[in-house]
């Protein structure tokens, strides 16, 4: 997440094109019944825990049951992928995980790996089990940008990582696409 930046649309324009296609699979944000799994890095917890916080204020929002949220720490993003992809293949599978961290530029040398390798390895992992693992890892220059990013309102990127794990599960579970 490098940008607070989304050029987004009013969602009444769906309406309009419903009828241009033989179907269209559109987000819901209707978490009651889903069992959701939070993976949240400890390195720079200060803001991965204000994330966290979006996060489950967002799924609490959403009607997800308390009981079926799990939160998994791990040491830093660099790791978060192992443990996205032990909830993801589970016994019982949850319908989600998402992935919480904050890589800053400014106090390594090897940022480019350990945020790079954190994003390949989510991205492995939801598309190896077809569970969506959503990326609400924080890349920055700087702190200060990561504060801002992880601030206790609408725009927290933990919230959002929250928000789109309802989105793709939702999604995936529609017409053509939902599976048997
Ligand atoms: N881990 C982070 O989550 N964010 C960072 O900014 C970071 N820096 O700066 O290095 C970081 N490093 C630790 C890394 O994720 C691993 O935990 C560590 O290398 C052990 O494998």
């Amino acid at each position: 997440m490098t940008s607070t930046k989304d050029t987004t649309f009013d969602p009444t324009v769906l309406e309009g094109l419903r009828d241009r296609s033989g179907e269209s699979l559109e987000p819901t944000a209707v978490g009651r019944g889903l069992r959701i799994a939070l993976v949240c890095a400890r390195f720079n917890g200060a803001i991965t825990l204000r994330l966290l916080e979006g996060a489950l204020a967002a799924l609490e929002a959403a009607g997800v049951d308390r009981a079926d949220i799990s939160v998994g720490w791990v040491p830093g993003a660099f790791e978060i992928p192992l443990l996205a992809l032990a909830y993801a293949d589970a016994e019982r599978p949850y319908d989600a995980v998402i992935t919480l961290g904050a890589v800053i530029r400014g106090e390594t040398g090897h940022y480019e790996l350990v945020a790079g390798e954190c994003a390949r390895g989510v991205q492995d992992v939801q598309l190896s089990t077809r569970v969506p693992v959503i990326f609400g890892v924080l890349t920055t220059n700087t702190v200060e940008q990561a504060l801002e990013r992880s601030e206790a309102d609408e725009t927290n990127k933990g919230r959002e990582a929250a928000e789109s794990a309802l989105a793709m599960i939702s999604v995936l579970e529609q017409g053509s696409v939902a599976s048997a």
